[in-house]
């Protein structure tokens, strides 16, 4: 069998239907007889260079759903199965622990939610969940519709000036000053000032993705973190973030304290809004380190991931000329030169499917990160207690066993009228924001604020590649950035419709090319 997929994989990857079959067939091997995990034996080589998850996509079409990968003493399991992805995120959840993912991200969200494991992390979800009720993610949309605007005008100015903008780093800014708003009240401002506030939330940034994609963990060597220049801007940063937070939280705490208004479940206080003011009204224990953790982790999670959304979705739209538009008719028949609101966001159906699209695409982070606390059997093969685990979104979302044209651009394979696509109503096939009781709790704030951010964007400029910008590559840190970032050229548009577009995005709706397999 091994045989024969490398075989097939020096052709490329399969047509859905080999690819399927073969799938199949695998799945039936590994119950008949009790097989070894198929073992890549990499050179490293082949994995230094490049972002981590290219020669996992290769090694995947070679050895299968579930194989092993060592290097020296280390081993990972690399899972690229839906079902098996199925099993460590949900089924059997309570086994798997965060591993790695903690010792890499424990320096900047100590144990925060993202990091944090059993009963720690119990008592925070519980705590953390009800603040994104429905209510606050309504108040939300003005607030994203406001920094999307911002981010508007300063393509305006540029346009102006007949300058070109590089699109990823404006959206890091857009999304750092959405979520500094949206989980403690803080105005970062970062599209117009690069306070030091600012600049150490990014030296912060740089250190996570360091040590995310680091062969070895160096900053486990003490003498490093005081005699490596970079150690010590990191930890500046670090007291400088932690000295604000504290003053937010302090600050935050005493207003709480002068409050009339009783907390109740859709608590959301007018002036202040944010996750901070729900968990201090809330009025839960918590000290003050385990609130700065957790604020920290939202700020690093709900920053990095969307703006890495948002930049990935607009390279796409600027390959996809009849894509970007159909979008703009979308757009301009919803909103015309309205703000959205939250109502809009059931109305923005092919917006929105653009954005599941590009998550598909372009998921973030790439992989997701585990490790056994127990023996299990994955697919049918054994693996031991401390097995450390990568679930690749990456081949999941472009495996050619469950998509027609994987690595195709095709929001269309989405049906408009069909449900928002999740990691439920795909079976584990699609897991943008993970699944099971560790998925993201910022998935509806994420979508909305891209959606948002899109459809503002989209109403106001057309995009385009600028010329002789240089080549859109990938590298990767916690995500998928971009090697010289999205330098493009965005201008103005002149309003009324284009009567055109509206057609097309009316015969189109009645004619949705599904290509989506299903599983
Ligand atoms: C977890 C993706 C936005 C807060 C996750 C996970 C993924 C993810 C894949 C699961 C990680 C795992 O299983 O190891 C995304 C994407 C986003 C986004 C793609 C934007 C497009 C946000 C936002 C917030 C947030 C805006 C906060 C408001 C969290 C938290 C967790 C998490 C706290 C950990 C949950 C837990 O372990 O219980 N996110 N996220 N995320 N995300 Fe997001
Ligand atoms: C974020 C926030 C959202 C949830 C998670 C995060 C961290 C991801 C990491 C990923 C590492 C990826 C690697 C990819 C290689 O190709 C983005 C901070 C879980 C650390 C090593």
């Amino acid at each position: 069998l091994l045989r024969l997929r490398r075989v097939l994989a020096r052709a490329g990857p399969p047509g859905r239907g080999a690819a399927k079959l073969l799938a199949d067939i695998e799945r039936g091997w590994r119950l008949l007889v009790s097989a070894n995990m198929p073992e890549a034996r990499g050179d490293i080589r082949e994995i230094v260079g490049q972002p981590v998850f290219v020669p996992l996509y290769r090694l995947f079409l070679v050895y299968g759903g579930v194989f092993r990968l060592s290097f020296g003493p280390k081993s990972f399991v690399i899972i690229s199965d839906p079902l098996v992805a199925k099993q460590v995120l949900f089924k059997n959840a309570k086994n798997y622990s965060k591993g790695i993912l903690s010792e890499i991200l424990e320096f900047v969200m100590g144990t925060g939610l993202i990091p944090a494991d059993g009963e720690v992390w119990k008592v925070r979800r519980r705590a953390v969940v009800p603040a994104l009720h429905k209510k606050y993610v309504a108040a939300m949309v003005s607030l994203f519709a406001r920094c999307a605007d911002r981010l508007g005008d300063k393509l305006e100015a540029a346009h102006k000036k007949g300058e070109s903008v590089e699109m990823e780093s404006l959206f890091s800014r857009m999304a750092l000053d959405v979520i500094g708003k949206a989980v403690f009240n803080y105005e970062f401002d970062s599209l117009s000032h690069d306070t030091g506030i600012v600049e150490a939330v990014y030296v912060t940034l740089k250190e996570a993705e360091y040590r995310s994609v680091a062969l070895f963990p160096y900053w486990k060597v003490a003498v490093f973190n005081w005699i490596v220049p970079r150690q010590r801007r990191v930890a500046a940063a670090l007291k400088l973030i932690n000295a604000t937070l504290n003053d937010l939280i302090a600050q935050c705490k005493r207003m709480v304290d002068e409050e009339e208004t009783e907390f109740h479940e859709e608590y959301v206080n007018a002036e202040d809004p944010s996750i901070l003011r729900f968990l201090l009204a809330a009025g839960d224990e918590v000290s003050s380190k385990q609130l700065r953790d957790d604020l920290m982790t939202m700020l690093i999670a709900g920053h990095e991931t969307s703006a890495a959304v948002l930049t990935w979705t607009t390279y796409l739209l600027s390959q996809h000329p009849a894509e970007a538009a159909k979008l703009r008719a979308e757009v301009d028949s919803v909103l015309g030169d309205r703000v959205p609101t939250i109502e809009d966001m059931r109305r923005l159906r092919y917006t929105t499917r653009v954005i599941n699209e590009a998550m598909r695409l372009y998921p973030q982070p790439p992989v997701l990160i585990r490790r056994a606390m127990a023996p299990d059997e994955l697919g049918g093969f054994k693996i031991k207690a401390g097995q450390d685990i990568f679930i690749s979104t990456w081949n999941l979302h472009r495996s050619p066993a469950i998509w027609d044209r994987p690595e195709d651009f095709v929001p269309e394979r989405w049906p408009l009228d069909g449900p928002d696509p999740t990691e439920t109503t795909e079976n584990y096939s699609y897991i943008p924001f993970g699944g099971g009781p560790r998925k993201c709790l910022g998935d509806q704030f994420a979508l909305f604020e891209s959606v948002v951010t899109l459809a503002m964007l989209t109403r106001r400029f057309t995009f385009a590649l600028a010329p002789g910008a240089p080549k859109v590559g990938m590298t990767t840190g916690a995500t998928i950035h971009t090697t010289d970032g999205l330098h493009m050229i965005a201008t103005p548009r002149q309003h009324g419709t284009v009567a055109s577009e509206q057609t097309l995005l009316h015969e189109e709706n009645g004619k949705a090319d599904n290509g989506h397999a299903g599983n």
